[in-house]
Parts: C-alpha cells; structure tokens; sequence
C-alpha cells in the first residue's frame, strides 16, 4: 500500500466507527436508556471522529525542496508541478492545504501587516474580513499553479516598517534581511495562506503544511509552539547537495526535535540524490556516497541512520507524471512513504480508538448497570409476589405497608441527597471559576502590561515566568476542588449503598494533571526560543516577545479551554448516573407499592400480574444482549490494533 492507500484505508475505519457509534445511538435512544447527556457525548465523539484532521508538516531552510516533495508525494495526478518550486526563495508564508466538506475552493491570503496586532493567525482564521480571498479553479493545472503563484509574493517596505512588524534588520544580512541601496528591505506579503480545494487525499482528513525558511519560521512563534509540535508528522528536509548548514541544525534543533529525544512521527529527508547520478558515478558508487551521507547526517543530528531518507523529489514528481517506475524506483520515495503512513496512521489510530472507546464504554456501562437495576428490581418484585400465592388478605396488607414505608424512608434520604447536591453545584462552581476563562484573561492582561512597561530583558522574562506561575496555582487550586467533590460524592455513595441497598456505579476520577503538563511543555517550548529573541536589540525585542506572549496566551487559553469543557463534562458524567439511579429507584418502589396495591384491590389477579413480569423480565434479557452484541462490534473496530501487510513482513524480520 502507498501512502494514499493508507490514508483511504484509514478514512474507511473512522467511517465504519462512526456507524457503530451511531448504531449505539440510535439504539439506547429507542430502548429509553439514555438521556440528553448520553446523546450529547456520543454526538461529540461523532463529531470528532468525522472533522479529525491528520496534519503533515515540511519544514527545512529555504530551496531544500519542500514544496516539491509535497508535489510528488500528494499531488503527481496533476500531471504537473502544482506548489511553485524553484531555486531562491518560493514559499514566503506558511501555507495550510486543505478541504472540509462544503467549504468553497478557494485560496485565502493573510496579509502581512496583521502582524502589528495582538491576533495569532489561528484566531484570526474565523475573523473572514481579515483576509483576502480568491475562489480557485481546480479544473487544470496552469490555473491552480497560477493561484498558489500567490504565496511568494514579495515587496519592498522600509526597515522601520519592516521592524514593526517583526522582522529583523541586519546591513550584513546574516542575521535578518538587508536593506537594499534604496534603504528598502524585501518582506512576504502574506502572513499565511490557506488553500481549500477538494483533492482526494484532502478530502480524507489530510492537512499539508508547507513552510518557508528559517527566517519565517523564528518570526511566527505559532508555528514554533503551536503548528509544529501539534503536526502529526513533521518531515525535515535537508538537501545533499548542502549538507547540514548551520541553520538547517538550527532549525532542527530549536523547532522539530526542540530538545527531546527522537519523536514519533519525526522524519529526516535526505533530498536530491539525483545530483549524484552525473553519469561518472556507476549504481555502487551511488549508494555508497547515499549510505556515508545518510550516516553523517544521522551523526550530526543524533538520530538513527533508519530514519534519515534519502530521496530525490523531482525524479520522483517525474517518473509519477510519465509513469516510469524504475525512475520511481531510483527516487526512493517508497521508503519514506511508507514510513510516514507507518509513523502516522497506527499511532493516530490508537488515539482516536482510546478516545472513542472511553466514551462508549463509559455510556456502555452506564446502560447495563440500568438494565441489571431494572432487572434486579423486577426479580425482586417477582419473588415477593410469588411468595403471596395463597396467602390471604391480611398478608397482603402487611406487605403493602413494609413497601409503603420503604419508600417513606428513602423520600426522607432523598431530602439528604438534595442538601448535598447543592453544596456539590457550589464546589463544581467554584471549580469552573478556577479553570475560568475571565481569570486567564484577567492574568493576560495583567502580563501584557507588565512586558510594556519592562525595559529590560530580566523584567520581561519575570513577567512571562510570573505568567506561568500564576496559571499553574489556579490549575492546583482546581485539584483541590476536585479532591473535595470526589470525597463529598464518595460519602453520598456509601449512604444510599448502605442505608438503601442501592449499587451504584464509582464515580470516574478527574485530575488536572494533563492540562499542568500542557503548561509545563508550552514552557519549556518558550523557554528556548525566548533566548534568542532576547539577545535582539530593544525594539525588536519588544516586538518579538510580544508576539510571542500572543501565541502563549492564545495557547494557555486552549489548554484552559480544554480543562473547562472536559471539567463540565466531567461534572456531567458523575451526576447524570447517579441521579438516573435514585430516579430509578424511586419509580420501583412506586412500581411496587402500585402492583400490590391493585392485587389488593382485586382489579388484577396475582397471576397475571407474574405473567407481565415476566415478560418484562424476558425483554429486559434481550437488551442486555444486545448491548453486548453493540460493544462488541465498537471493540472490534477501535480496540484492535490494525495489523497491515507491511507490518506483518516487518515484524517477520
Ligand atoms: N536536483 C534536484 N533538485 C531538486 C529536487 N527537489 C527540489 N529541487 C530543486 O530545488 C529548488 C528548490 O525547491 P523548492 O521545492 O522550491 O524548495 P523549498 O524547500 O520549497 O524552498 P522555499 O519554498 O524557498 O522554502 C528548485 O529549483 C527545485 O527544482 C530534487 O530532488 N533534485
Ligand atoms: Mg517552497
């Protein structure tokens, strides 16, 4: 299978679950067994399951042939170059390739002067006015090449202009553009591009990342901190022609290994191997000088020689355009993309299964432990009218009132449990104001003004480090919180387990722990790119930290964002059981005192009576198997690992 073969096969298994997910759906909701809550958390794992995105990302210093790689990897049924490859620097801004289903095909354009505001691009992405767009033909290939011409668009600013909009100034060039004669310097006019059209591979979930050099990467640290390390796959490209320069280790180091061991889903390309088929060399010769190169390169970037490949992307666009297959062959991009579908499919697939099945298995569960409530009380409910066979009158009588008590006593235990439950929505308030969106943006706030007034680097660094302290306290005052509500849902449990025999199910925990990691990484993440900002001069520096606590912000605010609805539902899923229980509970001792009351009163007769229970019995039975038979079939598709025929031959070897 090829690359594209994965992908489909993988769009096919997240279609395949969301039917079974659906299935289950439909079923508890025809069965009465789910809720408004139930339905919720299976709707947003649907939801999730049909918008998930795998995001493949290039990165490299300028002309290593970024661009080109994606054109032979994704896009050779084109029968031509689609993204503009050529020597110099092409791609100036970062561009995003992809298509969800209904949006228009269209090339989106950020202009570059957003930059001087306090948005990142991502939440810049919803605001349509703030973008230029242009809607795109996809019919052939001129016009498409002609609309992605766009993202190399260039033109010539002052250095102050330029400065203010982070970019950094140097008369010799090395560390930042250089003015021209004119005074002028040449700046991207893009600060992002967004290109939406319906290709096949895009079509199944794929996001292609296309990145320009060194210089575009250090200046957008979204990219750096959020893009990138969020990306499934990172592909970074080095030519053999060059070599590892010094700024291609500088990329490496700072922005796709960024100081942690080898990653899943990190692959090094060894790009061009072509110039070295100059017709002197013969085939040995090649790939000894291939097999020393892959070795000095793992070497240099301390990583294994398997995951460094080498390839020549333009004979590998060509021979798929002229369907030459030796060429392909020669081209070696076999190899790598199988080691990106290996990289990226399993792992992506044991993710979305775990998170799948969590929830299913946990509305699952929630089902049958109704059903067999149900159950148990039918039987119950059986026994004691069996036993009434024969007796008489006053029997009866005796019964009706040890029921009717029964439900007098757990009436009065349910006055308890609403006392409780309302100091419980006091603590689970106090919690969602922990995890609040108004205190993070209040902390925000308060940073911001503490870096403009900073004059030096130590005062803006104190600012930022303050930052992280203060979210990380708000982060444990919630763990507190959540320690209390366990331990006050802990002790309603026992009471209605002791005092009225209820079983219920332990409530699931929650911990806090994933979101202070969350903060802990993007620290760190800032930690090292923050030193080289700060060794610029002042007002670049200003500018730069700046954008940067824009893009720590904006991420702090999706961890917090996740916490708040994962708290929420978290909230949701301890109450909704426990509350579906007592409810069922109650309507049983009603259930009760009703069946024996009517015997009392002769409108049934005891036998018929038996005669419905158990036919209630006998479908109630018939639920449970089917629930299993659902779960199973969810089980099936996102429990198992896949196991592929690729697989298989290397786990032979
Ligand atoms: N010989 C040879 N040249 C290649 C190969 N791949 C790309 N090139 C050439 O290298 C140059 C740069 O390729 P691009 O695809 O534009 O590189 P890029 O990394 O996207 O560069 P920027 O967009 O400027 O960051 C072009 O002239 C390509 O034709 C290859 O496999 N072999
Ligand atoms: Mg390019």
């Amino acid at each position: 299978m090829n690359l594209a073969e994965h992908l489909s096969d993988f769009s096919r298994w997240r279609h395949d679950g969301a039917e079974a997910v659906s299935r289950l759906r439909n079923w508890l909701n025809q069965s009465e067994l789910g809720d408004a809550q139930v339905d919720l958390r299976l709707q947003y794992a649907l939801d999730r399951l049909r918008d998930d995105k795998l995001v493949v990302a290039f990165v490299a210093e300028f002309s290593r042939g970024k661009s080109e790689l994606i054109n032979a990897i994704f896009f050779s049924d084109f029968g031509d170059r689609i993204l503009p490859s050529s020597t110099g620097r092409t791609t100036m801004c970062p561009t995003e390739l992809h298509w969800s289903a209904g949006a228009r095909q269209e090339i989106r354009l950020l202009p570059i002067e957003t930059r001087a505001a306090h948005a990142t691009v991502s939440e810049l992405k919803t605001k349509n006015n703030a973008w230029q767009s242009a809607p795109l033909g996809t019919t052939s290939a001129a016009e498409l090449q002609q609309a992605l011409a766009r993202v190399g668009e260039t033109k010539r600013v002052s250095a102050s202009d330029a400065e203010a909009l982070g970019f950094a100034i140097d008369a010799n060039g090395e560390k930042g553009l250089r003015p021209g004669p004119d005074g002028l310097v040449e700046i991207p006019c893009w600060r992002h591009a967004i290109i939406q059209f319906p290709h096949p591979l895009l079509e199944q979930g794929l996001v292609v990342l296309d990145t320009p050099g060194l210089n575009a990467i250090g200046a957008e640290p979204e990219l750096t901190l959020s893009l990138l390390p969020s990306a499934h796959a990172v592909l970074f490209i080095l030519g053999i022609d060059t070599g590892v320069t010094q700024s291609d280790l500088t990329i490496w180091r700072d922005y796709v290994r960024a100081g942690r061991g080898r990653q899943k889903g990190r692959l090094v390309v060894l790009n061009k191997i072509d110039s070295l088929w100059d017709g002197l060399r013969d085939d040995n010769q090649i790939d000894s000088e291939i097999t020393r190169q892959v070795t000095s390169v793992a070497d240099t970037l301390e990583c294994e020689a398997e995951h460094v490949f080498p390839v020549s992307a333009q004979k590998g666009l060509v021979a798929r355009i002229t369907g030459d297959d030796s060429l392909l062959d020669r081209s070696r991009l076999a190899p790598l993309e199988l080691a990106m579908s290996e990289d990226l499919l399993p792992a992506k697939r044991e993710i979305i299964g775990d998170n799948i099945l969590g929830e299913t298995s946990d509305v699952i569960a929630q089902a049958r432990s109704l059903i067999h409530s149900r159950l148990t009380g039918l039987r119950e409910q059986l026994g004691e009218l069996t036993d009434l066979r024969g007796k008489n009158q006053s029997v009866i009588e005796y019964m009706m009132r040890k029921i009717r008590s029964e439900k007098d006593e757990f009436d009065q235990g349910l006055q308890k449990y609403y006392a409780v439950r309302s100091v419980f929505s006091t603590l689970t308030n106090n919690l969602l104001h922990h995890l609040g969106l108004d205190t993070l943006r209040l902390e925000t706030r308060r940073t911001r003004e503490m870096m403009m007034e900073a004059t030096f680097s130590r005062g803006l660094r104190d600012a930022m480090e303050g930052f992280f302290v203060r979210l990380r306290a708000n982060l444990r005052n919630s763990s507190d919180e959540v320690t209390e509500i366990m331990q006050m849902l802990d002790v309603m449990h026992k009471r209605f387990t002791v005092e009225h025999g209820l079983t219920l199910t332990p409530p699931p925990a929650f911990s806090v722990l994933r979101y202070e990691q969350d903060i802990d990484r993007l620290e760190q993440a800032f930690n090292i790119q923050i030193n080289t900002a700060l060794t610029l001069a002042t007002t670049e520096k200003h500018t730069l930290t700046q954008k940067f606590f824009d893009t720590v912000a904006s991420q702090a605010r999706r961890t917090f964002e996740i916490a708040n609805r994962d708290a929420e539902q978290w909230i949701r899923a301890v109450m909704s059981p426990l509350e579906t229980q007592v409810r069922e509970y109650q309507l049983h001792l009603k259930r009760r005192l009703e069946s024996i009351k009517r015997i009392h009163q002769a409108t049934d007769t005891l036998e018929d009576r038996v005669g419905e229970l158990r036919e209630s019995e006998q479908s109630l039975e018939r639920q449970l198997a089917e629930l299993t038979a659902l779960d199973g079939a969810l089980q099936t598709i996102f429990g198992l690992r896949p196991v592929t025929d690729e697989r298989l031959t290397t786990l032979a070897a």
